[in-house]
C-alpha cells in the first residue's frame, strides 16, 4: 500500500532526513542520534506531567502521550522522537488484563503457560486492534503536527541544516519479547515459562507467537499509517534463546509481524528524472534485541534493514558477524552516562569510530536511558556526536 500524499515519507518531509537516510544505508553530514528511553523518567518535566496518572493511561492518553514523546526531541536536540507508548499497550487495548507497576514493569491478572491458556487469549480477535487504536492515532498525529511544524533539531554547534522534519520512530514488542510477558504473567529474569512452553507444548507455543505478532504487527502499522516514519521491533529478551530455538520457534512470528508494515511504501522521483515515472521505497523497519550477540545474523535475516546492537558486542563486531552493508544503531554501555565525562567521551568517539564499519550508523545506547540518569549529560552526548562526526 502506498501511504498517503500528506504522510511525512510521501510529503518528502522526512525522507531525506538523517535517521531515514541511515536507515537506507546512505550518510549524512553528522551522525544521526536518539536514546532509547530518551522520553520518561530522566526527564522532570515527564515527571511533572505524570503525577497522579498511571502509565498505561499516560500512554492512552493523547494529549500526553505527545507532550511526552516530544520532551526529549525539543530538550536533548536528537535526530528522532520515539513514541511514547509501551509494547503492553496493544494487549491493554484488546482487552487483556495488564499494568504498568512503578518500578516493576507489566504485571498481568494471570500468566499464559499452558494451552488452555493460550486458548484463552487467542480466542481475542486481534483485528479488534484496529477497532479500538483511535488513542494512538490521534497521539502520533499530534507528535507528527508538531515535529513537521518545527525545524528539525539540526546539529548543534555543527550546523543546523537539516531540512524537512525530525521522524518520529513507531515501535512495538517482538511477539518473543510479549510472550515472555504473557507466559510469566509478568517480568522475569530468564523468561522461564515461555522457554518451557516453547517446548513442552509446540502447537500452543505457535498459537501463542501466531496471535502475538499479528495483535504487535498492527499496532505497529497502525503507527506508521498515522505518520510515524521508522518503525523499530523491540525483542529485548530474545538474548535468553539458543539461536537454533530463536530460528525455529521465535524468527517466523517476528517476520509475521513484520510482515504488517513491509507493504507500506512511499513514492520518490524516478532517477531518470522522468516526472511520471515514480519509484517505491518501503518504511525503514530496525530489529534490537539485549544479549543478542549470538543472534545478529538471524535478527537481520528476518528482513530488517537496520541491526539495533546492544553494549555487549563493539559495532565492528557486529558488522563482521552480520555481514557487509548493514546499517547498525548503537551501543553506548548506559551505564557510561553516569561517569566522569572525559570518560564517558572517549566512550562516545570510540562507538562513532567502531560504527565506521558500517555503511550507515545511528548513535544510541546499548539499551535504555537508566531513570536516574542527568539530562544534561544526553544532551551533552547528542552536541558531541553531531560535532565529533561533522
Ligand atoms: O512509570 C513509568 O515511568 C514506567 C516506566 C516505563 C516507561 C517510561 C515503562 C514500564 N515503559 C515505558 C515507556 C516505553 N516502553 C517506551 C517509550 C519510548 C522511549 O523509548 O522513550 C518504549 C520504547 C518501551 C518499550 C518496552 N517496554 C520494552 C522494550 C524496550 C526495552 O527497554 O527493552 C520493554 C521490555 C517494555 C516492558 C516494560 N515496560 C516498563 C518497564 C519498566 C518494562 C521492563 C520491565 C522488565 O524489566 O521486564
Amino acid at each position: 500500500m502506498i501511504l498517503p500524499p500528506q504522510h511525512p515519507l510521501s510529503a518528502g518531509l522526512t525522507s531525506d532526513s538523517r535517521l531515514v537516510r541511515a536507515y537506507r544505508g546512505e550518510r549524512s553530514d553528522v551522525t544521526p542520534v536518539w536514546f532509547m528511553r530518551q522520553a520518561g523518567r530522566s526527564l522532570p518535566e515527564y515527571r511533572d506531567l505524570r503525577v497522579g496518572t498511571r502509565m498505561l493511561d499516560a500512554c492512552l492518553e493523547p494529549a500526553m502521550a505527545a507532550e511526552i514523546t516530544l520532551q526529549p526531541v525539543r530538550r536533548h536536540r536528537v535526530d528522532a522522537g520515539i513514541f511514547f507508548s509501551d509494547i503492553v499497550v496493544p494487549l491493554k487495548l484488546v482487552g487483556v488484563d495488564v499494568e504498568i507497576q512503578p518500578g516493576r514493569g507489566p504485571v498481568f491478572s494471570r500468566g499464559y503457560a499452558d494451552a488452555a491458556g493460550v486458548a484463552e487469549l487467542t480466542a481475542i480477535d486481534p483485528a479488534r486492534l484496529d477497532e479500538a487504536s483511535a488513542p494512538i492515532t490521534e497521539a502520533v498525529g499530534r507528535v507528527v503536527a508538531e515535529l513537521n511544524a518545527t525545524p528539525p533539531s539540526g546539529g548543534g554547534a555543527a550546523g543546523s541544516n537539516e531540512p524537512g522534519s525530525t521522524p518520529l520512530i513507531g515501535f512495538a514488542g517482538a511477539p518473543f519479547t510479549l510472550a515472555a510477558y504473557l507466559a510469566e504473567g509478568g517480568p522475569s529474569k530468564d523468561h522461564l515459562a515461555a522457554r518451557t512452553l516453547m517446548h513442552a507444548d509446540p502447537g500452543a507455543w505457535r498459537a501463542l507467537m501466531d496471535w502475538t505478532a499479528e495483535l504487535t504487527g498492527r499496532f505497529l502499522r497502525t503507527q506508521v499509517l498515522a505518520g510515524a516514519s521508522a518503525a523499530q521491533l523491540f525483542d529485548s529478551w530474545a538474548g535468553a534463546l539458543s539461536l537454533a530455538d530463536y530460528e525455529t520457534h521465535v524468527a517466523p512470528a517476528s517476520t509475521k509481524a513484520l510482515g504488517f508494515v513491509h507493504d507500506l511504501a512511499y513514492e520518490i522521483p524516478d532517477a531518470t528524472g522522468d516526472a511520471a515515472a515514480r519509484a517505491t521505497r518501503s518504511v525503514p523497519v530496525v530489529h534490537f534485541g539485549v544479549g543478542t550477540g549470538e543472534l545478529l545474523g538471524a535478527m537481520h535475516d528476518i528482513g530488517v534493514d537496520t541491526v539495533g546492537v546492544d553494549y555487549r558486542i563493539p559495532l565492528d563486531v557486529a558488522a563482521q558477524r552480520i555481514g557487509d552493508g548493514v546499517p547498525l544503531q548503537g551501543n553506548l554501555d548506559p551505564a557510561l552516562l553516569a561517569a566522569p565525562w572525559p570518560v564517558l567521551e572517549s566512550a562516545v568517539r570510540e562507538v562513532l569510530e567502531r560504527g565506521q564499519s558500517a555503511p550507515a550508523h545511528v548513535f544510541n545506547l546499548g539499551h535504555g536511558v537508566p531513570p536516574e540518569t542527568d539530562p544534561t549529560v544526553l544532551t551533552r552526548v547528542v552536541q558531541l556526536v553531531h560535532e565529533a562526526s561533522a
